[in-house]
């Protein structure tokens, strides 16, 4: 059951985004006519009417993005200003901005649902978390870790009660053509909530080869069963 909902649910909610962003986008196309008819000034439309904005600062900026239109900010990007030095060591440095942190309203309700965390340089950020909130209640169900540009851990709160889960572990490796493939290769469930992983699966090249159970409850898995796949070598 556990497989089902671990399938549905992200779909599901990733599905309601679809419906909600077009509820969203009608009704708030209303909420802004009607505030248009209130009489904003020329300049204000103006302003608003830009799909970016940005402030900035000594220290970063910040960039608040519009993107059904309805002139609510609905993705904000945060950076921090770096100094750069150039090729030629006795010029001046430059100042340039790196993103730090990119939040997402997926569902037009002004409430932030993806919050993505980067590090590294100007030019050269890269994405180290990512966290989801996947049934819009406000709090994280999702959290996704990466290296590199690859996803190492991704902790699920399948049961919607704050509590994680599910861990599945991800790791960089080759596959048959000799090519790097980032691949599933272990699977921690906690199916009872009390918060201690008593599930473990093993997967080689992605496909699920044994399960672990801990019996005695000491957090360790005791008792192994083999999962034989049909035309396997
Ligand atoms: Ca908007
Ligand atoms: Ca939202
Ligand atoms: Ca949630
Ligand atoms: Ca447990």
């Amino acid at each position: 059951m556990s497989f089902l909902r671990f399938l549905t649910s992200p779909t599901l909610a990733f599905s309601c985004v679809a419906v909600l962003a077009a509820c969203g986008g009608s009704h708030a196309d209303t909420k802004a006519a009607e505030s248009a008819s209130a009489g904003p000034t020329d300049a204000e439309r103006n302003a608003a009417a830009q799909p970016v904005q940005t402030e900035s600062d000594a220290n970063g900026a910040i960039e608040r993005i519009d993107v059904n239109g309805d002139h609510k900010p609905d993705v904000f990007k945060f950076y921090r200003n770096v100094e750069v030095a150039g090729a030629d060591p006795a010029a001046p440095k430059t100042m340039k901005r790196a993103l730090v942190r990119k939040e997402l309203d997926v569902n037009f309700d002004q409430r932030i649902d993806i919050v993505e965390f980067y590090e590294g340089e100007p030019g050269k950020e890269q994405k180290v978390k990512e966290e989801f909130d996947l049934d819009f209640d406000g709090r994280v169900d999702e959290t996704r870790h990466y290296k590199d540009g690859n996803v190492t851990l991704i902790e699920l709160d399948l049961g919607f009660d704050g509590k994680t889960d599910t861990w599945s572990y991800y790791q960089l490796t080759q596959n048959e053509e000799g090519k790097p493939v980032n691949r599933l290769v272990e699977r921690r469930r906690d199916t009872n909530g009390d918060g201690a992983v008593d599930v473990w699966e093993y997967y080689t090249k992605g496909v699920i080869v044994k399960i672990g159970t801990d019996s005695n409850g000491d957090g360790t898995p005791d008792q192994f069963q083999r999962i034989d796949q049909k035309g396997a070598k």
